[in-house]
């Protein structure tokens, strides 16, 4: 159906309201319904809109605290004298969740955008040496790493540039959809480990 509009106004409609928010999709269905645009450009919205959705959904995930506790509660006010403590029937200290968490965090942000990424070594590269960390310093600094890397992945995945659904070139069939979703089941999963600690220690609230 011819429409009402010029070619030029038509694609001006079709690139730039996308980015508007998500009122225009119901003007533009009814625009659409009456041939005054194209359906193809309503399309394109529609595509927009559920592709900043998804993105949204993703850095909610990877900021966790929804239906759970956040790192930054679990983490913050961690007792020093406690941080290397195993408690009895738990493999891990804090320390070691806290540095295994960093680790795995920044392997697969490594991956997502490194092309000559390199795989580290199960399970040595994954943990710390020791139960205890060196000092408070090197305590404070895996936490502040923790959260660049998660703020780095954050903005991987908010970057409109960034194809969620493509596969990761040098990867076996990995996209960053996938590796973004990894980051934020790995970190719940050993966030819960840290809550068992803390409830053992009986420094949990
Ligand atoms: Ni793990």
């Amino acid at each position: 159906m011819r429409t009402l509009l010029s070619r030029r106004w038509r694609s001006v409609i079709g690139e730039r309201l996308p980015r508007a928010c998500a009122l225009w999709a119901v003007i533009l269905h009814r625009f659409a319904a009456s041939g005054i645009v194209t359906t193809g450009a309503v399309r394109q919205l529609e595509l927009m809109e559920t592709d900043k959705s998804l993105r949204k959904h993703l850095i909610e995930l990877l900021d966790g605290g929804h239906a759970h506790a956040s790192f930054d509660d679990v983490i913050a006010d961690f007792p020093p004298k406690l941080r290397g403590e195993k408690p009895a029937g738990l493999p891990h200290s804090a320390w070691m969740l806290l540095e295994h968490m960093r680790i795995a965090q920044w392997d697969i942000l490594d991956f997502s955008r490194t092309p000559k990424y390199k795989t580290l070594k199960w399970p040595e590269e994954h943990w710390p040496k020791s139960p205890s960390p060196p000092n408070a310093v090197a305590w404070d600094k895996s936490v502040r790493s923790f959260h660049r890397d998660l703020g780095a992945m954050r903005k991987l995945v908010n970057d409109a540039k960034t194809d969620l659904f493509a596969k990761i070139p040098w990867g076996e069939g990995q996209t960053i959809l996938r590796e973004a979703m990894l980051v934020a089941d790995h970190n719940s999963h050993h966030l819960g480990q840290l809550i068992d600690v803390r409830r053992l220690l009986g420094i949990w609230k």
